[in-house]
């Protein structure tokens, strides 16, 4: 019989993400797309995979467009205390700063260096970015934004990167610049796979359903933002655009506020859609959107109160940026050392 204490634990694959701090508060979409899911990958998997977690607030990707740095520093603090409120753990996953790792820039430098131009610029997210402004006026960051990502990856050797659909081309291309650099070289990266969080993750607009939750968005009645006053969110969520039908019933294509509506319950009460559609049948919109009301509430509420306790004495905060950084640096260190090594740089003398 093996002995089980003489086993080695099982490697863990590694998952790394990181989020932008481009708002003063994380909105619903931003919540159940991305950063739930990151504290949901730190628990056994039905599967029965473990992971190790990384995650991160991608500071140096905001400076690709303008920003105040006292609005920068203070949503990139805001953004951290949000991770941890949504059930980030950093007893289970390295929390960190981008800006606190001089390696993602260096390595950044790297990527940038075996890009070439056109590919680069076959980014739909730069075509995006760059389209309202023009090219001419776009800064070479938010061209380079994609290397920096690849950097952000690599570093960490990851087997999966949660990302939203819209990141998948910047995960191919990450993919293929490891690639790259390991025929070029030496194998020196891990190629990670892209783990696309589902469609049913994608939150919609409540004023508008056919487009996404976004901060960006026409009307601020469509977003809810996790910061809000709960009795704001309450009332958004209790004039959101529905149909003339009174039946509570998933339909994307026909009834798409109606649908938004179901996911957003769905995913934050833990009750299946066909659950919610039987149970509310016959019932009308009112107490479906009414009690739909008192969940976000529920939600929101610790939230906040988390997220502001977080801010208010920073001691917490600060110890678990510090920790967290520490633990990337352990890694990121020692992959940053292997590629200067590859490419030819002359290690540092000491004297
Ligand atoms: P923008 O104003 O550029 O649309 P945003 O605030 O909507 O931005 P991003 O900063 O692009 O969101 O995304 C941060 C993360 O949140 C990404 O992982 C993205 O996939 C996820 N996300 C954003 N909006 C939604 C949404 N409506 N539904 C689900 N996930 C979302
Ligand atoms: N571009 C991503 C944020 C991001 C990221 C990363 C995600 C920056 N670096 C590395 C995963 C891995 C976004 O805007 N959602």
């Amino acid at each position: 019989m093996p002995d089980a204490a003489a086993t080695p634990p099982a490697v863990r694959p590694r998952v790394l993400s990181g989020i932008q701090p481009t708002a003063d508060s994380y909105h619903l979409g931003n919540y159940l797309g991305a950063v739930r899911n990151w504290a949901d990958l730190q628990s056994v998997q039905p599967d029965g995979t473990s992971y190790e977690p990384f995650f991160f607030i991608a500071d140096q990707h905001a400076i690709t467009v303008e920003q105040d740095p006292k609005v920068l520093r203070r949503r990139t603090l805001v953004a951290a205390a949000q991770l941890l409120a949504a059930g980030v753990d950093p007893e289970r996953s390295a929390i960190f700063l981008q800006s606190h790792l001089p390696e993602h820039a260096q390595l950044g430098w790297v990527m940038q260096c075996l890009t070439s131009f056109g590919e680069a610029r076959r980014m739909t997210q730069f075509k995006d970015k760059s389209a309202k402004g023009g090219e001419g006026s776009s800064s070479v960051g938010l061209f380079a934004y994609p290397m920096l990502m690849a950097a952000d990856i690599l570093l960490y050797r990851p087997a999966y990167v949660p990302v939203g659909e819209d990141q998948r081309q910047h995960l191919e291309l990450t993919r293929d610049l490891a690639q790259r650099f390991n025929s070029r070289y030496k194998k020196t990266f891990r190629l990670p796979e892209p783990y696309i969080l589902k469609e049913t993750a994608k939150i919609y607009d409540l004023q508008e359903p056919t487009a996404k939750m976004s901060k960006s968005a026409s009307s601020p009645n469509g977003l809810i933002d996790m910061l809000d006053d709960p009795t704001v969110s309450a009332k958004k969520i209790r004039s959101a655009v529905t149909d003339s039908e009174a039946e509570v019933r998933f339909d994307e294509v026909a009834k798409p506020g109606v649908s938004n509506l179901l996911r957003i319950f769905s995913a934050l009460s833990g009750v299946s859609i066909e659950k919610l559609e039987a149970d509310y049948a016959g019932k009308g919109y009112g107490v479906f959107k009414s009690d739909l009301a008192d969940v976000v509430v529920d939600v929101v509420t610790p939230f906040r109160a988390r997220t502001h306790e977080l801010l208010d004495d920073r001691t917490e905060l600060d110890g678990v940026l510090a920790r967290g950084a520490e633990r990337a640096r352990a890694v990121a260190s020692k992959t940053l050392a292997d590629v200067y090594d590859r490419v030819g740089f002359v290690p540092p003398f000491t004297v």
